[in-house]
């Protein structure tokens, strides 16, 4: 039964419904702005569902493949009906959604402000779920409540019905108690209105600038359900790997990687990657791979371009496992760790686990100076930018899903190929993908055998170009 207050409420819509176009209309830069920002999260082959859709104006501007709006105003369900008839329409209370179907993005849009129970509506966003679903959820950002009082106050917006002034804490944890976890939230705006050159630079300059990305007016919350708990037999039987080794001058670490890599998961794929050496390197895997043929089932190529990019894309294309990882050679990441990455992925605690350097204290010459105080900087930079905690963006170590990974590879025109070593390509390509991006502290180790491929100087001003590029690229579009 809908409760009492709802029906008020749900009155105060219909009543609503003959003048929403028109005020949608007028007020069209803040609600596509809106709409915009999803967009860059969204896969045009995505299912999308929208609660409390009103006519279904933000369905109609987003991506997507197959579009349901649900709205318990029957006038608004009715004009949406006449006005989007691509988009299929529900009227139905939030509070008892009863589709038959899973979506693959889930958006509630400035609505729970005037939800009665927030709580019993996320509830329910379950039944429409399913593991890699995503859940958007857009509201004013209460730094703002007084201004927008005093809007309304003064006619500049419309009054709207009494509102629950959430905060993103507040949200965060309505979400959890309902099932999902939050895993990356983000403002921008300050100005809701067409002003030429004034709002693109308050906007999309200002707005998304450290610290003032606090204080936007619209706030983007990112959850997803809540990975069920699984036993360690399961977890054991969920993912094939395939671990890929770029390798060039490495002939003395090849057969250390095989003998240390532990065994994970249902079965393990190891993919070396040759090139440009100047060491017998590529013979020493020829003969490995014989040497270890009756143990372990393990592919070799060369590639034909350069660098550790070039290599690993190689690598990916020809994987064949669930899982991609990525293993130097030099196994300055300990070989006996992958199969934290591997529980890390396979248990769901992230979709993108990011190997990282800085968390526990290093071997005296792992890692020189100049290149620990760059990492620093990454570290805090990528934070940032991707608005997760990054502590570090180029350890050798990146996992993820092949399923993901191919559509990473799919889109990655947008960023273009713009990255020799491969691990921004990466990191930024999951966070387009809106992927959850996690953490794990390895202990970083000496080198062994050999010598660094990279030169800190001329790859420095190669790294912070790209990082100048993706700024671009990810904030201020
Ligand atoms: N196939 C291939 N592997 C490379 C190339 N450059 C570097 N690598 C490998 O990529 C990994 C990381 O390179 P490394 O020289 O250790 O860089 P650093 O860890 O930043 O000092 C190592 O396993 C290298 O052997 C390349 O051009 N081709
Ligand atoms: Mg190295």
């Amino acid at each position: 039964m809908t409760p009492y207050s709802n029906l008020e409420i749900q009155k105060y819509w219909d009543n609503f419904s003959e003048r929403w176009a028109k005020y949608r209309k007028r007020r069209s830069y803040y609600w596509n702005s809106i709409s915009k920002y999803c967009n860059y999260f969204i896969h045009p082959n995505s299912s999308i569902l929208e609660v409390g859709c009103g006519h279904g104006d933000l369905l109609n501007t987003i991506k997507g493949k197959d579009k349901t709006g649900i709205d318990f105003s029957a006038k608004m369900i009715e004009a949406g009906r006449g006005r989007f008839p691509h988009i299929e329409f529900h009227q139905m209370a939030a509070e008892d959604i009863t589709l038959q179907k899973q979506y693959d993005v889930i958006i509630l849009s400035n609505i729970i402000g005037v939800l009665p129970d927030v709580q019993s509506v996320f509830v329910q966003l379950s039944k429409v779920s399913h593991d890699k679903t995503r859940v958007i959820v857009t509201y004013y950002n209460r730094m703002w409540e007084p201004f927008i009082r005093l809007a309304e106050f003064m006619g500049i917006k419309r009054k709207s019905p009494k509102q629950n002034w959430l905060s993103c804490s507040d949200i965060q944890n309505l979400l959890y108690l309902s099932g999902f976890e939050s895993y990356k939230e983000s403002r921008n705006m300050f100005l809701p209105y067409y002003v030429p050159l004034l709002s693109t630079f308050l906007n999309r300059f200002v707005s998304r600038l450290p610290l003032f990305n606090r204080m936007g007016l619209s706030q983007f919350i990112f959850a997803r359900p809540i990975p069920e708990t699984m036993a360690t037999h399961q977890l054991s039987q969920k993912y094939s790997t395939s671990i890929i080794i770029p390798a060039r001058n490495e002939s003395g670490n090849i057969e250390d990687a095989i003998r240390r890599i532990p065994q994970f998961g249902k079965s393990i794929e190891i993919i070396y990657v040759e090139g440009n050496s100047t060491d017998d390197t590529w013979e020493t895997i020829q003969a490995v791979q014989k040497k270890y043929a009756h143990s372990h089932n393990i592919k070799i190529m060369q590639q034909e371009g350069k660098g550790k990019g070039d290599a690993v894309r190689k690598g990916f294309e020809a994987a064949s496992g669930d899982i991609l990882m990525i293993l130097d050679a030099d196994l300055t990441v300990p070989p006996e760790d992958l199969s934290k990455f591997y529980n890390a992925i396979a248990m769901g605690k992230g979709e993108f686990i990011n190997g990282v350097r800085l968390v526990y204290p290093m071997e005296k010459n792992a890692m020189r100076p100049l290149n620990t105080v760059g990492n620093h900087f990454f570290s805090k930079f990528f934070t940032y930018i991707l608005e997760r905690p990054i502590k570090d963006t180029l350890c050798g170590t990146k996992v993820m899903l092949k399923s993901d990974y191919e559509k990473l590879a799919a889109n990655r025109k947008f960023f273009g190929e713009f990255d020799p070593f491969g691990d921004f390509d990466l990191l930024f390509g999951a966070y387009k993908l809106n992927l959850k991006i996690i953490d794990l502290p390895i202990r970083y180790r000496e080198r062994k055998y050999g010598d660094t491929n990279i030169s800190r100087f001329r790859h420095g001003v190669i790294l912070l170009r790209m990082s100048m590029f993706a700024t671009y690229k990810i904030k201020f579009w």
